[in-house]
Parts: C-alpha cells; structure tokens; sequence
C-alpha cells in the first residue's frame, strides 16, 4: 500500500513537473476550440466610428490613425531625424557565381553624436542587364558570409547568436559558418529569373539580445542625457526595419538597381521587420512575410501559438515599452495584426505560413491577410478576401494578395521563393 501510494504520489509530481517545466509558466494553446472569442477591430472604421469608404478618406484620415497607433503601442516612434550617412563600395566582382553575377559589397555608415554605426550590404545583380533591375531585400540571422560560400564576403565583426551547429561560440563568427545558410537565399534562381537579391546582418543594426539599447544604432539618436528609448519609442523590430529602408536609400543611388521595384522579404522575426519596413516606407513596391508569426502576420487576438505575453517576455526589447501592457491581455488590443498589414495596401503583399508551424500559428496569418485585403477591395484590387484557406502545398495568389502554407518546418525554403518569384513577375517585371 505504501508503495503503491508512492507511485500515485510521483504520478502527480511528475505530470505537475512537465506541466510547469515545459512552460516555465507558460503553455501554448494549439487546440483551435480553445482559442478565445475575439472581436477584431474594424479596419475601415476611424477611431470615433466613422466608416472610411474612399481611397481618399483612406490615404488622409484612417491609414495616418493607424500608422500611428502602431507606433505609439508596438512597434515605437522611428527617429525623424536625418542622420549623416555615407556609402562605401569596398568591392565589386564582376564575374561573381561563375561569371553568372555581378557581386557587390557596400558599407554604409551611420554617424551622429559622436557616435557611428555601419550596414554592410551584400549585393548579387544578373549581368549582361540592359536596365537598371528590380531585386529582394532580406536581414539574415548570422551574417552575410553565411548567405552564400563564396570566400570574397566579409564576415561580420559584430556579436553573433551562438551556434555550435555553426562553429560560432564567444558571439564571434568565423570561416566555419560561410555558406551555412545559403539554402535560404537560392541567389543563381533569383538571378536567372532577372531579379537582383540583397541582404545584410541584422546585428549590424541592433544586436539581437536585450542590451537596454545600449549597443545598436539607437544610441546615435539619444538626446543629451538620454540613456534609453522612450516608452513609445523604437526597440528591435523597427529598427531593423528601418537598416532595410537604409538599404533601399542605397538603392536610390545605385544605377543599376531599380529602386521602384524593390520587394522586401523576411522571414520570422525578419519577416516582422519586413513587414514593418513595408509599411512604414511606401517606397517598397512589393512585401513579403514569410512564417512571420506573432507580432508579424499573425493575429494577436487569436492568442494560438505564441502570445503577446510570451513573445515580450522571451523578447524584451522587439517591442516597445507601452505593447507590454497587452501582455496576457489581448482582448485589450485596440488594433491588430491584419490592419497591419493592411497598411501595405495597395501595394501587392504575400503572407506565407508552414504547416509544422503551429507556433506562429498559420491560421491566423491568413485569416489576417484575409481581413487585410478589404483595402485592396477599397482600391478596386483583386485580392483573397472571398478565398478560404487553401491546403498545404496550393499557393493562391489572387490579384494583390498572396498566400501559401507550406509543407515542413519553420524555414524559408526554395518553395517559398519560387512563390514569391512568381509573384513578382506579376507585378514587379
Ligand atoms: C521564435 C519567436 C518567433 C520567431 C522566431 C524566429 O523564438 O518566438 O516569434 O520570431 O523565433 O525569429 O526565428
């Protein structure tokens, strides 16, 4: 009997344990019947109740409302100022990819209060090119030299997330990792379908870690006396965003670039900086958000897979200050993610999701593309509003609005790039 009641008693512990070990305080909801009532704010409704029904009142009143209440709750204030930048070709090879690119690498410097900062930026563009050509725009994880194996590119001297996988211990990279991720940038399709590929480290910009803002290129904006940013002020994802609208101020001068036909592409967190990026600079003619989850295309309210809770708690710094209050409390979000991406509008936006997953909960990234293309409607735009959500592996581009879930895992895969080529064809050849 003693024994017996031993055994019930390590039972309990034991599925208590894995319970609160696995969570440490947090369990994922992945049961559709358990996702919460939710009322999503109307998109095309201003902040006192007024129906918005004409581009114009669109453009003037509602987008600039909710421009603004995604800076002041989530994503924080860009810098308004315009800070002194310089453009540095270090090098250009010309027969690049055997003699299939031309390469290019390009620092751009950043210098203010005594203080600078520098994006390098890694270019492939197709040659023998008669006109200046259209290209993606994509962050990496790990540093530039891991997008491809050639030995010409400079590995980053910034802090690096470890990976033993990748030989990077002590934050630095190193030869080991050249090449490792070039799987997710398939440079020679791209190239053969005649559009140019660009990408830089997202470290360059801001080091992935909660620093209190004291590494990155927040800094080159503190006012005298300033030691962090302000409660609605930029944290992470924006500023991100902002490295990749840099890259497009590049592009303006790069003749050989057409800085009207610039997708942005990202994916996961990058692509909740793409996201952000596209919405915030309407130069970009084309966005992409590939398995972007919460705080990217995912709806919030939905609260499946990752939460805000969870996501500001793991992520401090990606959001700003004043997002934190919506944590564990979705319900009190005056906005969300589709009138994000709705902000895109009417420029062509895809949303790609993969079926493994669940944590950035694919159901709710199309249903907010979904909700977002009432303003692709508002401007007389094809798009997926009456489309149910198609099955894995049966992309649906409808007009201005794409969609795909993928089989497979949380990546960006040649799948997923062969969708968004042929997207662009459509509207950026
Ligand atoms: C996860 C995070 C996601 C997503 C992902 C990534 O840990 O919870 O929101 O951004 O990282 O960027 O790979």
């Amino acid at each position: 009997m003693k024994s017996l009641t031993v055994l019930f008693f390590c039972v309990i512990t034991f599925s208590v344990t894995v319970k609160s070990v696995t969570a440490q305080g947090f369990v994922a909801n992945y049961d559709e019947t358990n996702v919460p009532a939710y009322n999503l704010p109307e998109i095309l409704k201003t902040n006192k109740g007024k129906e918005v029904k004409t581009i114009q009142e669109w453009e003037k009143k509602r987008r600039p409302e909710l421009l603004q209440i995604f800076e002041a709750e989530m994503f924080g204030k860009l810098p308004k100022e315009n800070i002194k930048t310089s453009y540095e070709l270090q090098e250009i090879n010309k027969i690049a990819l055997a003699g299939k690119a031309v390469r290019k690498q390009v620092k751009i410097t950043f210098e203010n209060n005594g203080k600078n900062a520098a994006l390098h930026l890694l270019i492939y563009l197709p040659k023998d090119v008669d006109k200046p050509v259209p290209l993606f725009i994509g962050a990496n994880f790990y540093g530039n030299h891991t997008t491809q194996p050639d030995p010409a590119i400079v590995i980053t001297e910034n802090w690096v997330r470890n990976n033993n996988d990748y030989g990077i211990t002590e934050n630095k990279a190193t030869e080991v990792s050249r090449g490792v991720r070039a799987y997710r940038w398939p440079v020679e399709f791209i190239i053969e379908n005649g559009y140019g590929l660009a990408t830089y480290y997202y470290g360059d910009i801001d080091p992935d870690y909660d620093d209190g803002f004291q590494n990155g290129i927040h800094t080159l904006f503190y006012r005298k006396g300033q030691t962090k940013p302000n409660d609605d002020d930029w944290a992470s994802i924006a500023a991100w965003g902002w490295g990749l609208s840099s890259a497009l101020d590049y592009f303006v001068s790069d003749n050989t670039i057409d800085a009207k036909k610039i997708a942005v592409i990202g994916h996961s967190r990058l692509g909740k900086a793409a996201l952000h990026a596209g919405v915030y600079d309407e130069r970009f003619a084309m966005v992409i958000s590939n398995n972007s989850g919460c705080g990217g295309a995912a709806l919030s309210k939905r609260a499946f897979g990752e939460t805000v809770g969870r996501i500001n708690t793991s992520f401090p710094h990606w959001f700003n200050t004043n997002f934190k209050k919506y944590n564990e409390n979705e319900a009190a979000l005056s906005f969300d993610q589709h009138m994000f991406i709705s902000l895109v509008a009417p420029r062509p936006v895809y949303v790609a999701s993969a079926v493994e997953d669940q944590w950035a909960d694919p159901k709710g990234e199309f249903l907010s593309l979904q909700k977002a293309a009432a303003v692709y409607k508002l401007y007389g735009l094809e798009n997926l509003s009456d489309e149910k959500m198609p099955k894995v592996d049966q992309p649906l581009i409808k007009g201005h609005t794409g969609y795909h879930i993928r089989s497979g895992k949380h990546n960006l895969l040649k799948y997923d790039w062969e969708q968004y080529i042929a997207f662009a064809n459509k509207h950026l050849k």
